[in-house]
Parts: structure tokens; C-alpha cells; sequence
């Protein structure tokens, strides 16, 4: 690798999908930059971006493949990678013989590097013919598919154009924490006059900087949407006529609004007082354009999409169709018009076998658990921790114990490698071409290989290519995966002529210039589309029945997004030294004096799934009913979560934020 300067992205899940520039010497990554090409990120990162020179060159990462045996003693053995591929081949063709499909050959993979060529993992197993794979998104599934069921397509406004509003409300998103970069237009729009509010159940470190916080029970959001709704109807709209034209179902709407909704009610359900609902109706009706924000916290628990139905119906009452400096903001799934080749490569043909069998991500464990003929045996794990990330780790475990072969492909040892046979060390950006595409901002840009891989580290690309030519030489024709092709043939294929129209790019080269940003973002509605407003009598009756089944222990356990990681990663960075935050759990002071519980003291909050112990934190800005805890560390709070078999309203997502726990002081005797 040339000395010299590169360009990155950085592929992290994260809003800000961050332009870098690399200084290499030697093959050393030096330092790293922001991009300033990056219009979005303007030459900025975050602190873990900025620490990636110790993310790189950490001495806990892999540097080797290795197998343990037994599979979680921790004995560990460095073995080279044809004798890891030729286990692993093995596994799969013996599996392919005894079963006669590979249906009993599985993977888990979720958001650990997003960039285009990280559907390797997709493409590998596709290849292989008809095999058992997870469908879905653990993260944001429910608030697509609502915001998909209003405008009829997804949709999320140009963040850059929130600097030129006059109100913000957000709604159960955290962007101090979560989404740094936006806050420089929050404040740019609030040093131009305008107003901003947070709707949050904690005083987030976003709701420090709003002119209104106003704090609401989890999960009545939608309550409060209905209430703002009601004030501003009563009121009179003012171009009632033109929101009946670009509506499904305004009539309906406003009946339902008039006839059922009840201010005193709503301020009940959801905590918040007459007077804030007035406060935000007021700000509603008069401030334009006006920018609505649907956090990715408010869908997070069983009642998520009919939060974001109400919410979007709201903005749509209030302008969002009409005025086009008005935004809505979820997140958008614009990867989607890429051609993702690697995603959508077809494999061989089954002679009996017609397709994959899916399993929903969301409840991967226990629907894998209830597979037979075959039962799933083999399970490659990559861009996943699932032991910190996911829920139903009981589950997990029997699962575990069911399957013959686990191999985790990661940076790290995470705890999700520790229970498996084989760990292979995975490349991070540095080391590994890549193309990558927000999904918050609209920017497309390039990450170049800088320097050369720490120690046997190779991509996920690389694996899958491998992998396939040992399972070939071991049985030939078993995989179709073009392993040839070099990550800069995929790279250009992604740039199709209808792609770099949208990106006006003449060629791939301009993107090793900079970042490049689509030139026409969706609007909110397409002429020949109506907006349908919700809800309908139904969707408030489910919701009201779903209130209904009142869960036996007392305290939500709301679990949200750390500034200084990303879910489980970064962990093991010394300049973002995590240590003192790791097993805080926060209640507020009724809870303490409720439970005669001092400030570091240990505790426990446990259900029927398990315990934590922890030291406590008194926060007298907590709600009563919320306890409030980190993710990942060492002994990971998912423990305490599972996924109901109940899919929601509106598909599958996971309801993270929906788990109960009690209370009780640490005594040597509760373990
Ligand atoms: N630093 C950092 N940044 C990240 C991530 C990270 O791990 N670390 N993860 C990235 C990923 S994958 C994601 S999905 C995003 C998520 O980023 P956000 O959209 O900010 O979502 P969350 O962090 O899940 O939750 C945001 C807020 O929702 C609140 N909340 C919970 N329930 C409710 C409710 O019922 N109503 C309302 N109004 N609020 C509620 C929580 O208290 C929390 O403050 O962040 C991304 N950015
Ligand atoms: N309690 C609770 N749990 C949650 C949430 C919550 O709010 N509360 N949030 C949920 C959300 S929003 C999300 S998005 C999920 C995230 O769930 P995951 O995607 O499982 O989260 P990460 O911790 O980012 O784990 C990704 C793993 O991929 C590895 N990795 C990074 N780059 C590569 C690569 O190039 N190749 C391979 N093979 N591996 C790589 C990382 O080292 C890490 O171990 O967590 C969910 N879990
Ligand atoms: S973690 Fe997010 S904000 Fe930080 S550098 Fe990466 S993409 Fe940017
Ligand atoms: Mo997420």
C-alpha cells in the first residue's frame, strides 16, 4: 500500500455513515480525518471514528483463525485458514449428504459493517442453493413498514434541510447520542428562531438542549399525537379542503379524533399535562415549515407502528403534504434501489427444494429451534454479536446446543465467537475495498483498501470466495458464487447508469474525488399517491386491547443507544474507556426511597428470565415506572429481554424497549 492519503467511509449502523480521509505510512494507518467532501458529515466524525487508528491496531483483535474445543472452554487453538475451510466445507457438504439440501446450513448476520460488499455473506450462502437464512430487521421494521402504509413508499426528508425550519419536534430519538452530525442543523434552525421540542421519557442529552422536553409514557405516543390533533381540529383548520384532497380517509380521521379522543384521558395514558399538549398544538398549527422526527426509540415496543401512524398523520394534518420546506424524518432504505448483487445473487437449483426456508431475525432462536427435517446444525454467524444484541438468549442456548458447527466471523472475541467452534478474524474498512450509501443522509461514497490486514484478518468478501473454492475442490459444482470476480467489479456493477444518473457521476473514479449525493430525494408524495391517514377505529381498539394486558412487574426497562459505542462495539477502545458506565443502572428516586436503595449501591433488577446486578444510579429526572440501563458490557442486559410470539400490528420488529423488571437491593443470598 502506497504511502498517502484514502478515502473511507466509516460502515458502522449509524445515521452518519462518515466520510474519512486515511493517512498512511509505512501500511500504517497514521491518522484519520473527516472528509470535508462529505457535505453531510463537512469533515467531521465522532469520537469513535476519530479513534479508529485504536480500533485498527487493538491487541484484542483476532488475528488468526482458531478453534476451541470443547466449543465455550475457552481453549483455543490458532489453526490455519485451509484447515478452517476445510472443517467448515466439510460440515456443509456432510449436512448437504445426510439431508440431501442444505437447509440444515444457516447464518445470522446483521448490521456490524454495512457497506455493499458485505452482503457477501448473503451472496455465499445463496450459492449454495436453497439453506436456512434470517428475513427481516431487528431495528427498524415496524417503523418502515408504518411509514410505508401512510405514503404508500418510504420516505425520510433531506437532513441537511432541517437547518431551515422553524420547528423541530422529535420524538423518541436520542441525536446527541445517536446521530451527532444532525444536531449542527438542530442548531443552526434554533439559531435562526427556531423552536425545538423533545418528546422523550428520559432527559436525554438531546432534551438538555430543546426549548421544550416534554416527558411522556413509553409507548402512548400515539395518545399524544391524537390529543395535539384534537386541540388543533377544534380550533378549525385552515385549508381543511386541500388535506381532504391529498388524504385517504380525512372524515374518518377527524370523526374519530372528535368523537373519541379525551384531552383528560390522553393526559392520563401518557403523562403529559393539558397545558404542554396546548403548548405543542400551538407550535403546530402556527409554526411553518415545521419538521417532524420519528425516532427509531418510539417503535421499539409493541405499540410502535401505531405511534408512527399517528404521528405521521399529524404532520400530514399540519403540512408536511402541502408546505415542501415541512419534513418527516424516519430513516430511509434507498440501498434498496441499488442493484445489491451480492444480496440478490441466484443460486443453484434444488431439484425438490424451491426456496430458502426464511426465519424472522426477530425471534431467530426460537424459530429455528422449531425447525425439523432437517434441523438447523450449522450456523455462520457475521456482523452479529448476538448475545449482546439480540433477546431470547434462553433460546439461544438450546439452540447452541442443537447445532453441530458455529463459526463467528468478527473483529473481536466477542461473546457470541466465545460459544462458537471456529472464530475467523475479520478485515475492518481499512483493509477491504467497499461502497457505501446512508441511510439517513443521501450521500454515496467509496472506501478504499488504505493499508494491508492486521495480521490473517481478511473481508467477509474474501471469505466467501475462499470458502467457495474449498467447497468446490471437496465437491465440484457445489457453489455457484462468482469468487473471480475482484471487490472492484462488484463495486461498479452497484453503479449502474440509472444509479449514477442519480449520483451524477460519470464514472467510479469521481468517487475517489468525494462523496457524491443523489440528486432528486423522494418527496412525501408522489402526485398519483394519497396519503392514508390512520388510525381507524380498528388499529385504536387493538391498541387499547394491547393496554390492556398489563404486564405483572412494575418497572420498563428502557435500554437505549450509548454515545461512546456502537451497540456492542468499541468496547475495547482505550480512548473511549467505557469502564464507569458498564453496569450502571439508573431508577429514579421514588423507586430508590420505594426500594430504601442509596446511590452505588448494588441491585438487582430482574424478571422470569434472569438478573442483573449492578450499581445503582439515582436519576430524579427518570420516570417512576422506567429503569434505565447500557447494552452490551459484561454481563449484557438482553438477558432480560425477550420478543413476543405476537408479531405486532404491523409485521416484526423487536419490541426492545417493552421488557418489565423489579427491583431489589444485591444480597449475597438473591444469587
Ligand atoms: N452512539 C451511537 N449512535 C448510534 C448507535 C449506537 O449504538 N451508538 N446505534 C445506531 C442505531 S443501529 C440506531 S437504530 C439508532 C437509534 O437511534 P434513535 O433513533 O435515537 O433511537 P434509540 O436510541 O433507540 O432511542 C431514542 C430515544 O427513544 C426514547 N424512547 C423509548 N421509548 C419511547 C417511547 O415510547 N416514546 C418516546 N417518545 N420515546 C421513547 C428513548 O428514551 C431514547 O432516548 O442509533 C444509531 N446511532
Ligand atoms: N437491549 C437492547 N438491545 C438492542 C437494541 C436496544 O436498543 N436495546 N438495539 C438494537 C439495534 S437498534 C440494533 S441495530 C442491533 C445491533 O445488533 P448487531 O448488529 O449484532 O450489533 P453490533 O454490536 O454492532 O455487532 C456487530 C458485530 O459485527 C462485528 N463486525 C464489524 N465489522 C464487521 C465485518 O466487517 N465483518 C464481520 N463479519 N463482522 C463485523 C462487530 O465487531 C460486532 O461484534 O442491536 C439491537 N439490540
Ligand atoms: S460511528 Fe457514526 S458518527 Fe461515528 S464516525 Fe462512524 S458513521 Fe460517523
Ligand atoms: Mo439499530
Amino acid at each position: 500500500m502506497k504511502d498517502g492519503v484514502y478515502r473511507n467511509t466509516c460502515p458502522r449502523n449509524c445515521f452518519g455513515t462518515c466520510g474519512i480521509l486515511s493517512y498512511v505510512k509505512n501500511g500504517r494507518l497514521m491518522k484519520v480525518t473527516g472528509d470535508p467532501k462529505h457535505g453531510y458529515t463537512k469533515g467531521r466524525l465522532c469520537a469513535k471514528g476519530y479513534a479508529s487508528t485504536q480500533f485498527v491496531y487493538n491487541t484484542q483483535r483476532l488475528k488468526y483463525p482458531m478453534i476451541q474445543s470443547p466449543r465455550g472452554s475457552g481453549n483455543w487453538k490458532r489453526i490455519s485458514w485451509d484447515e478452517a475451510y476445510s472443517i467448515i466445507a466439510g460440515k456443509i457438504i456432510e449436512l448437504n449428504q445426510r439431508f440431501g439440501s442444505n437447509l440444515a446450513s444457516g447464518y445470522n448476520k446483521f448490521s456490524g459493517n454495512l457497506g455493499f460488499l458485505h452482503y457477501a455473506v448473503e451472496g455465499m450462502f445463496n450459492s449454495f442453493g436453497p439453506h436456512t437464512k434470517p428475513v427481516g430487521n431487528p431495528c427498524a421494521l415496524t417503523g418502515k413498514l408504518a411509514v410505508n402504509q401512510a405514503f404508500g413508499h418510504n420516505f425520510s426528508s433531506n437532513p441537511e434541510d432541517m437547518a431551515d425550519t422553524n420547528l423541530i419536534v422529535i420524538w423518541g430519538a436520542n441525536p446527541a447520542v445517536t446521530n451527532v452530525h444532525q444536531m449542527k442543523f438542530i442548531y443552526e434552525a434554533r439559531r435562526s428562531g427556531a423552536k425545538f421540542i423533545v418528546i422523550d421519557p428520559i432527559f436525554t442529552r438531546t432534551a438538555e438542549k430543546a426549548d421544550v422536553y416534554i416527558q411522556i409514557n413509553p409507548g402512548t405516543d400515539a395518545w399524544l399525537a391524537f390529543g395535539i390533533a384534537k386541540i388543533l381540529i377544534e380550533k378549525g383548520i385552515d385549508d381543511e379542503e386541500s388535506i381532504r384532497e391529498q388524504t385517504i380517509g380525512w372524515d374518518q380521521y377527524k370523526h374519530f379524533i372528535h368523537h373519541q379522543i379525551d384531552l383528560s384521558d390522553v393526559s392520563k395514558r401518557t403523562g403529559v399535562p393539558t397545558e404542554a399538549m396546548e403548548v405543542l398544538a400551538e407550535f403546530y398549527g402556527n409554526l411553518k415549515p415545521a419538521v417532524t422526527w420519528n425516532g427509531l426509540g418510539i417503535q421499539r415496543n409493541d405499540r410502535g407502528s401505531h405511534s408512527i401512524s399517528a404521528i405521521n398523520s399529524l404532520a400530514a394534518m399540519t403540512g408536511i403534504l402541502s408546505n415542501p420546506n415541512s419534513g418527516l424524518y424516519y430513516m430511509h432504505f434507498d440501498i434498496e434501489h441499488f442493484p445489491q448483487l451480492l444480496l440478490n445473487h441466484q443460486g443453484p437449483v434444488h431439484p425438490n427444494i424451491t426456496k430458502s426456508r426464511d426465519i424472522d431475525i426477530s425471534n431467530y432462536s426460537k424459530n429455528a429451534l422449531a425447525l425439523t427435517e432437517p434441523p438447523l446444525k450449522f450456523l455462520w454467524v457475521a456482523s452479529r454479536n448476538i448475545i449482546t444484541q439480540d433477546q431470547n438468549l434462553k433460546s439461544w442456548h438450546q439452540l447452541f446446543n442443537q447445532l453441530e458447527l458455529i463459526v463467528t466471523v468478527d473483529l473481536y472475541l466477542t461473546k457470541t465467537a466465545k460459544h462458537s467452534d471456529i472464530v475467523l478474524p475479520a478485515a475492518s474498512h481499512f483493509e477491504e475495498e467497499d461502497l457505501n450509501v446512508g441511510y439517513w443522509h443521501y450521500w454515496l461514497s467509496i472506501n478504499q483498501k488504505s493499508i494491508p490486514p492486521y495480521y490473517e484478518a481478511k473481508s467477509d468478501l474474501q471469505i466467501a470466495r475462499e470458502l467457495t473454492k474449498k467447497l468446490n475442490e471437496l465437491s465440484p459444482g457445489f457453489s455457484n458464487f462468482p469468487f473471480e470476480k475482484e471487490p472492484i467489479d462488484w463495486i461498479k456493477e452497484e453503479l449502474t447508469p440509472e444509479i449514477m444518473r442519480q449520483y451524477s457521476l460519470t464514472s467510479y473514479e469521481d468517487l475517489l474525488e468525494g462523496p457524491h449525493k443523489k440528486i432528486e430525494i423522494a418527496h412525501s408524495m408522489p402526485d398519483s399517491e394519497k396519503f392514508r391517514l390512520l388510525p381507524s377505529k380498528e388499529t385504536v381498539t387493538e391498541q387499547l386491547q394491547s393496554e390492556n394486558l398489563k404486564k405483572p412487574l412494575t418497572y420498563r426497562l428502557l435500554t437505549p443507544q450509548t454515545l461512546l459505542k456502537i451497540h456492542s462495539q468499541y468496547e475495547l477502545v482505550p480512548w473511549l474507556n467505557q469502564e464507569q458506565t458498564e453496569d450502571i443502572i439508573e431508577l429514579s428516586s421514588t423507586a430508590a426511597i420505594q426500594h430504601e436503595i442509596d446511590e452505588n449501591t448494588k441491585i438487582e433488577i430482574y424478571n422470569q428470565h434472569g438478573f442483573i446486578i449492578g450499581t445503582a444510579k439515582i436519576n430524579p429526572t427518570l420516570p417512576n415506572q422506567v429503569v434505565l440501563a447500557s447494552q452490551a458490557g459484561n454481563n449484557p442486559i438482553n438477558q432480560l429481554i425477550t420478543q413476543t410470539d405476537d408479531k405486532g400490528a404491523n409485521g416484526s420488529s423487536t419490541f426492545f424497549y417493552d421488557s418489565m423488571v423489579n427491583i431489589r437491593k444485591w444480597r449475597e443470598k438473591n444469587v
